[in-house]
């Protein structure tokens, strides 16, 4: 009997031994070849060189990982079981997200490169003061086309996109505030819109697309379009300026009746492991050095005021890219339109998919 009790605790002793084990290993505070950093990001938004370096100057080894949509990546880190040490949500899902207590709160202290951050880009209402997340990108939704190949059709209104010309030639990015955002537009409604009729008329007039719709995708819409597969995309700007940099003869424009201007932040989820090594890399990748390279890798627009002096006239004088004021005023924020009216967007986004099956 004595030796069962025996066997009982020495087993308990050891699970408890390797239970702590686990979690030092894991977290960032261990021995130092142990020490992680769990990136979660949108695929292909960051220059890969600028991981591996960060790695060789922190002594970090960097754990990345990629999402498509704020609702797939939203959902990972409400469900739990994931440890992600930094993230990159764009506006509405960081106000959604900080009333659900899923953030950490930023230490300026530890971020000397805030300071580049071009002050138009911070205080926002999404996260006044950036008490929970610092500027990575930003950027509108528009229209990339090739003018080769739409009849000599031109993109003044989102409505153009409904011309019977364009039979099974256009591309939607797979975003169901873009995609429902662009049937409110189109109607004279805003990216805000919550009537339910006015939703339901969105619905309505993109089932009434359908026939020019060629496919719905995510990140190889870039390839598609550059490629000449589909004649015109709806896309995230610094898509298309990644997709007219591999061929020029595509351009890119936002339709009158305005559009979406949106900004994708850094923030520390709750599920952290390593909150230094998260400010480490936010830090590091605020350099503007860094900011500018990125920037040039991935071809989306920075806020870092520092890294666009850094980069050549025609990325940093484009104004497709780094629309004036004039424009940008014409553009709406996604709101936070809470978790019920989000889940809204998506049903009807979905039934417009499964319309088109
Ligand atoms: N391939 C990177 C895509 C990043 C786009 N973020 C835009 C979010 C707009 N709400």
């Amino acid at each position: 009997m004595k030796s069962l009790v025996r066997m009982f605790v020495l087993v308990l002793v050891a699970a408890f031994a390797l239970m702590y084990l686990t979690s030092y290993l894991n977290s960032s505070e261990g021995y130092s070849g142990g020490r992680t950093l769990t990136v979660y990001n949108w695929g292909d938004y960051i220059d890969p060189d600028l991981i591996a370096e960060f790695e060789e100057e922190s002594g970090i080894k960097v754990i990345y990982q990629t999402f498509d949509s704020n609702e797939a990546m939203m959902t990972k880190i409400e469900q739990g079981g994931t440890t992600f040490d930094v993230a990159v949500p764009s506006e509405y899902a960081i106000s959604k997200m900080k009333a659900e207590e899923l953030l950490l709160p930023i230490d300026h202290a530890k971020l000397a490169n805030l300071s580049h951050i071009d002050p138009q880009f911070m205080n926002l209402s999404f996260d006044p003061g950036n008490e929970y997340s610092v500027p990575y990108f930003w950027g509108t939704v528009g229209i990339v086309y090739n003018p080769a190949l739409v009849d000599g059709l031109e993109f003044h209104s989102w409505n153009d996109l409904w011309d019977p010309r364009l039979h099974n030639q256009i591309l939607l990015v797979d975003g169901a505030r873009e995609v429902m955002g662009m049937g409110l537009n189109s109607l004279g409604y805003s990216l805000n819109d919550t009537n339910e009729e006015h939703l339901q008329a969105a619905k309505k007039k993109l089932t009434e697309l359908t026939p020019n719709v060629k496919a719905i995708v995510g990140d190889e819409i870039k390839m598609l379009l550059a490629n000449e597969e589909a004649a015109v995309g709806l896309v995230w700007s610094g898509d298309a300026s990644e997709i007219m940099d591999e061929n020029e003869e595509l351009d890119y424009v936002v339709p009158d009746e305005g559009s979406n201007l949106w900004f994708d932040n850094m923030v520390i989820p709750k599920t952290a492991r390593n909150v230094d090594g998260a400010h480490r890399f936010i830090n590091f990748m605020l350099d503007p050095e860094h900011a500018a390279r990125n920037t040039e890798y991935v071809g989306y627009s920075t806020p870092n005021k520092d890294a666009l002096a850094l980069l050549p006239e025609d990325i940093s004088g484009d104004e497709r890219f780094y629309p004036s004021s004039e424009l940008t005023r014409k553009l709406e924020v996604y709101d936070n339109l809470g978790k019920k009216m989000l889940a809204h967007y998506n049903e009807l986004f979905l039934e417009f998919k499964m319309h088109r099956k």
